[in-house]
Formats: structure tokens, C-alpha cells, sequence
């Protein structure tokens, strides 16, 4: 698979486009908008979530609800676009007419843990909106929609099913351990932190609550779980075949995340080789793991296993209590640039990271499969799964 996103966060659009799905993935506008208002969801998020509309098209590759084989793209508009038009306007714009706008003002005061300052200096630019407008973590939202598309791909030809829970946020934690399976996603969306555990969920929400006050922002740590992945996606024999370099490749280019973990990750670290790995025995379902460790990936293949990964998410950079900067207009100290933010976003960071970690079990399964239509890579994963020789 192939794909790519394009646009601004205060453009009149993203676009994201998707090549190389077999004809007949069930889709339609409101799959994708179901995931992209999940993405919405979460308590801590700003005011502009509250006043933004995402608006689904699909642009080519879907007829009648179903993949045609063709390059999927897919439009999410964005309802702000009329105030932004002058400024974010693709064509030259009267420069009195953009003088005039006070959404125009340079931002020369860039955020410390944003690509402002960097992206300014690379690419030669004398303030940050240029590099802020694509940096934006707006852009998850076409991810969100070609994801929307590889899990029903996933569902369709493996029954691959993804689920992702908030198990930190900032000083709270939820109970390790414990994993919420498809039929918890009600729940899940409808807690304010998508988090299962209930007390867990109070004290992140008091977190938030604090936080907001202190005119602070918050991190956090989100898990992803797919279940059904067959074994053998990815592969042992070079390293960018790996499914774990890739699931973490892929969570790490989700804007804020500083971690991956695959399985216990970093605590594996810490214990023993006999407490690190998940021993082998027979049972009347076949040869399985006792235990989760590893995540469900063994030397870059998955085990058919529990796929698990999680991803940390620094604060959000831009923070009312704006940090110290210095304003690149002047070479003096300064305040870093603020209008308004989030005080969490790890909630949408996990639907984020659902798509990310869909997108690339899509791409492993077509890879491993092939097929032209659904119908045929139906075809090649059974006769694949039922020619195994050891099971
Ligand atoms: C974002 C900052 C905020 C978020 C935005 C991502 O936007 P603004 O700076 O305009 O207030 O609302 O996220 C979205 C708009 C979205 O749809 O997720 C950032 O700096 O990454």
C-alpha cells in the first residue's frame, strides 16, 4: 500500500489518498466520519473542537459503498476555511488586505517543543505559521480517515479488529494488565478519557481539571490492541521487513509521541531473561503463549497472538503558561506565542494511533496476501491459515 496526506490546519481542506486496496472494502462517508468524531472525543480538548466541523468526501476509488481497486482519496473539509481564507490562501492575496488581518500577524515568537524554530530555520522562513500550519496535529485527521478504510480492509479479509485505551495520563494510571477487547469500545468512547477503569478515568479527568487551572497542558500514554492478526505479518529477515519497526515507525510519526513500546517494552528491560519471554505450550486450540509480553511480535512477525503497542504522548507545546522564547523579529527575550490550546489531547492521540497501527497491519496483510478483491485475499489468508504446517 501507498499513501499519502496533504493540507494545512487552517486550509479549506486535507486530502489523503490510499493505492494498492483489492476492489470491495465496505466504505462510506460515514465510516469515516464515525472515526473522525471519535477522533473529536475526549475531555481536556480546546475550544476549536467544539466549534469545527470535519466534512467527509470521497474524491475518487469508492462506488456504491465499496472499493473500486482504484487509488482511494478522500477530502475532510474543514468548516473554519471562510475566516482563514485570506490568510491561508493559496493565491497571492492584496498585501494591504493582509496587513489588515490580525489572524495574519507574524508569529516570530516560536513555541519551545514545536518544529516552529527549526522548521523556520530549515526551510528559511521569517515566522512559524508557514511550518505551525502543517505541523498541526489537524493532519491526524486525514490519517484517521484512510484508517477508517484499512480497518474495514482488515476486517473484511482477516477479522483483524483494533481497539485503543488511555492507560496514563500524566500521574494517573490505569490498572496494568487489563485489556479492553472490541466489545469495550462503547465504553471506552463514551468515557471522557477513554479509559476502562473507572477510578482511573476520576483521577485523570482531576488531572485535566488541575492542569487547566495551573495553565498547564498534560501527556499521557495510550495502548493499542488488535486482535485476530494472523500469525506471520511482518517478517524476521531484514530489518525494515520487521512489523515492529514499522508498527513503531509509524506511532512515532504521530505528532507529540516521544515512545513506543511493543508488549511490555522498556520493562522487559528490567527483569530477568525467564521472566521477559512468553513460554510455548500445547493446548487444544494449538500451540500457544502463556503469556503477552511480547506484544504478539517475535523476531519483526507477528505470533498470531494479542498484537500490543503503546505510544507516549509529551504535553501538548503549546502551554498557556507560555514558556520562554525569543522573539526572532528582535533577537529579544520573549514569551512564546499563545492563543489558545488544549490542556490534553491523549484520548484522540489513541483513535489516532488506532489508524496508524491499522494502516500498517493493511499494508503487512496485502503484502502477505495480495489479491485483487476482497473475495481472492479472502481466499489466500484461509488457504494460508489452513496449510500451516505446525499449529
Ligand atoms: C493543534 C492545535 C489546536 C488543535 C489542533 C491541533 O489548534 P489551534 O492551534 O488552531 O487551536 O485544535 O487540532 C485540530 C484542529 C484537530 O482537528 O485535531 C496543534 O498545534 O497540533
Amino acid at each position: 500500500l501507498r499513501w499519502l496526506t496533504a493540507g494545512e490546519s487552517h486550509g479549506p481542506a486535507l486530502v489523503a489518498t490510499l493505492e494498492g486496496l483489492p476492489a470491495g472494502v465496505p466504505i462510506t462517508t460515514d465510516m469515516v466520519a464515525d472515526h473522525l468524531a471519535r477522533r473529536r472525543l475526549g475531555y481536556g480538548r480546546g475550544a476549536r473542537m467544539k466549534f469545527e466541523r470535519d466534512e467527509v468526501t470521497f474524491l475518487g476509488g469508492v462506488r456504491h459503498g465499496l472499493t473500486m481497486g482504484s487509488p482511494v482519496a478522500v477530502m475532510v473539509g474543514n468548516t473554519e476555511w471562510p475566516k482563514w481564507e485570506q490568510v491561508m490562501s493559496a493565491d497571492p492575496v492584496d498585501p494591504e488586505v493582509l496587513a489588515g488581518l490580525a489572524r495574519n500577524a507574524p508569529l516570530t515568537r516560536p513555541r519551545p517543543g514545536h518544529a516552529d524554530l527549526a522548521g523556520m530555520q530549515k526551510y528559511g522562513f521569517d515566522e512559524a505559521r508557514p511550518v505551525l500550519e502543517r505541523a498541526s496535529a489537524r493532519e491526524t485527521a486525514a490519517r484517521v480517515a484512510l484508517g477508517a478504510v484499512a480497518r474495514s480492509y482488515l476486517k473484511e479479509t482477516t477479522g483483524v479488529e483494533i481497539v485503543s485505551h488511555v492507560v496514563e495520563l500524566a500521574s494517573a494510571k490505569a490498572p496494568h494488565g487489563v485489556y479492553p477487547t472490541p466489545a469495550d469500545v462503547e465504553k471506552l468512547d463514551a468515557d471522557p478519557v477513554r479509559c476502562l477503569d473507572a477510578d482511573a478515568s476520576k483521577a485523570m479527568v482531576a488531572e485535566i481539571d488541575q492542569a487547566h487551572k495551573d495553565g498547564d497542558t498534560l501527556g499521557g500514554v495510550v495502548e493499542i490492541l488488535a486482535y485476530g492478526v494472523p500469525v506471520g505479518l511482518g517478517s524476521h529477515v531484514h530489518w525494515d521487513r520487521k512489523l515492529d519497526a514499522r508498527l513503531a515507525g509509524a506511532l512515532m510519526g504521530i505528532q507529540a509521541i516521544k515512545g513506543v513500546e511493543i508488549g511490555d517494552g522498556f520493562e522487559l528491560a528490567r527483569v530477568p531473561g525467564s521472566r521477559a519471554h512468553d513460554e510455548i505450550v500445547s493446548t487444544p486450540d494449538g500451540i500457544r503463549r502463556v503469556s503477552g509480553r511480547s506484544g504478539g511480535t517475535e523476531g519483526g512477525l507477528t505470533t498470531g497472538e494479542l498484537l500490543r503497542v503503546r505510544a507516549a504522548m509529551k504535553p501538548i507545546a503549546t502551554v498557556p503558561r507560555a514558556l520562554k522564547t525569543v522573539d526572532v523579529a528582535t533577537g529579544e527575550a520573549a514569551q512564546a506565542h499563545h492563543q489558545r490550546s488544549d490542556v490534553s489531547a491523549v484520548p484522540a492521540a489513541g483513535i489516532v494511533a488506532e489508524a496508524m497501527v491499522a494502516l500498517v497491519l493493511a499494508d503487512a496483510v496485502a503484502e502477505k496476501f495480495g489479491g485483487d478483491s476482497v473475495a481472492e485475499t479472502r481466499r489466500n489468508v484461509s488457504s494460508y491459515l489452513d496449510h500451516l504446517a505446525i499449529r
